[in-house]
């Protein structure tokens, strides 16, 4: 059986107790590696590591750092098609995203940040013959990254790697779930001559390895990306320490189409941002909303597009819906479309776990669900699903719109869909989210900040806004 080990100080090694945790495969729901269950201790020796890391690695400057960085994205680049199959393996999704959009971006946050640190200026502001400050960015030390299962190693290089061409060493965790790219990352941080320690790598479960790295004393800046309610328990322990804490949670994204779009390429995005990843992305659009005199033609051209879509073997390139990422996930969102069914809403298509055969009948599936007639309060409308399910309601005005978007406790991402100049304008500073896609979506320009409003997080990623979130500012103020 594979072992998922730890990358501590430059090796791969077992956890401290010599505990292992079971990883599935969600396509056939069978165990297919196991993974070092890593405790406090780990942590421990991981955040000895990092510090005796910092200043070798502070010393080797801004291009030495950048030049190690792009030699780690150089390797993943060559092991693309490996680290595909692995991230589909582990996490169910369709090997063709895992190919087009995972491993891809993953390398690309690699090389983003290793470049965007080059071209990286601070700020000087002269008070005319008085003074002149200038603002000198440090780094913060060892940062704690903390990411989720749904886009593995994307989501753990969108950390890493700004964290890393700031200048601080880390100690990150990737989930539990899908661990196994992440320690596919650490052996080719060896070859690539990365200095140990530099970056460590520690696995297991949240509430121990997480919650260690949360509370260590050593390290003062937690990026986190996950669940709303885990955001919360991480807040309330880092808060009373002052750490420097980013937050990206949970989502409950609107889509509002006005009739006046542009109709085939906005139903071929919907059911893009409806399903990719089985719905298991955070910017996922799953409130539909739609101006009433398109309602029907839509919700019947969509259903119909819905119900061609291919759900099946991940490893088959022509699958468009893989596994969903656990059993647990698995009867959660089926708990929800339960609820929904509860609720008076009508299920227009999906709504079941779908049985496949052979070797993957013991696997994770579920039809992509369509529902309609639920109106905005309810539990379905209001609650974060995070799975192939979607909600349509009509909408009358712009007005109504506009509350039925904001209506729910998350501002993460919202997508609009008009060709009206002005109203895209008037919508889009009225949307309560981080991001408005307005005829597109996911659509991603890495310098742009990335995060949410409300209870979808705390501060942003991306650009400059992490570079800045791995650093304190020091004003230096020289009379003249
Ligand atoms: O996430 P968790 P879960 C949403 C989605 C999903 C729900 C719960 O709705 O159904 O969150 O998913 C680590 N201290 N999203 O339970 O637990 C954990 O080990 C420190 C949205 O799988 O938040 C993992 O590495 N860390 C989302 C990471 O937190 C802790 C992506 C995320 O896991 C911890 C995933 C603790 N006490 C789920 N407990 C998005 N925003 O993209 C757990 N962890």
């Amino acid at each position: 059986m594979e072992q998922v080990l730890n990358y501590i100080n430059g090796e791969m090694v077992p956890a401290v107790g010599g505990a292992w945790l079971n990883d599935h495969a969600p396509a056939t729901g069978q165990v297919h590696a196991v993974i070092a269950d890593s405790d406090e201790r780990d942590v421990q020796r991981a955040v000895e590591a990092a510090q005796a890391a910092l200043p070798g690695w502070q010393a080797l400057g801004t291009e030495g750092r950048s030049a190690l960085m792009m030699r780690v994205a150089d390797l993943m680049q060559r092991d693309l098609e490996a680290l595909a199959r692995a991230e589909s393996v582990d996490n169910g999704k369709p090997i063709a995203l895992a190919r087009r959009m995972d491993i891809p971006r993953a390398i690309a946050n690699f090389r983003f940040f290793a470049g965007a640190v080059l071209h990286w200026d601070s700020e000087a502001h002269l008070m005319d013959d008085v003074a002149l400050n200038y603002t000198d960015r440090q780094p913060v030390g060892v940062a704690g990254c903390i990411s989720p299962w749904n886009l593995p190693l994307y989501l753990f290089t969108w950390k890493i790697a700004p964290a890393l061409a700031a200048g601080c060493t880390v100690v990150a965790k990737p989930s539990e779930v899908t661990p196994f790219t992440a320690a596919m990352l650490g052996r080719l941080c060896i070859e690539a001559g990365l200095p140990p320690g530099v970056l460590n790598i520690v696995n297991g479960l949240g509430p121990k390895v997480g919650a260690a790295i949360t509370a260590h004393p050593g390290i003062p800046a937690v990026s986190f990306t996950g669940g709303t309610r885990t955001g919360a328990e991480i807040a309330r322990v880092a808060a009373p320490m002052f750490k420097k804490l980013s937050l990206e949670l949970g989502g409950k994204n609107p889509v509002v189409i006005f009739a006046d779009c542009d109709f085939d390429e906005m139903l071929r995005t919907t059911v893009r941002s409806a399903f990719t990843n089985q719905g298991q992305i955070c910017l996922c659009g799953s409130r539909i909303l739609v101006e009433r005199s398109l309602y029907a033609r839509f919700r019947d051209a969509f259903v119909e597009r819905v119900n061609a879509l291919r759900v099946g073997d991940p490893a088959d390139p022509a699958t468009d819906l893989g596994a969903v990422v656990s059993e647990a996930h698995m009867n959660k969102v089926l708990g929800h479309i339960a609820l929904a069914r509860e609720e008076g809403g009508t299920v227009l298509c999906g709504g079941h776990r779908v049985e496949l055969d052979g070797h993957l009948r013991n696997g994770w599936y579920i039809a992509p669900t369509v529902i309609e007639g639920l109106g905005p309060a309810c539990r379905t409308n209001q609650e974060e699903i995070f799975g192939p399910v979607v909600t349509l309601q009509p909408f009358d005005t712009e007005a109504e719109a506009l509350s039925m978007a904001n209506g729910t406790t998350y501002g993460l991402a919202s997508v609009l869909w008009t060709n009206d100049l002005k109203r895209a304008h008037r919508m889009a500073r009225g949307l309560h989210s981080g991001i408005v896609w307005v005829n597109c979506w996911l659509v991603r320009d890495l310098r742009t900040p990335f995060g949410g409003m409300k209870q979808s997080g705390v501060g942003r990623e991306g650009g400059h806004e992490a570079l800045r979130f791995f650093t304190e500012a020091k004003n230096v103020c020289i009379r003249l």
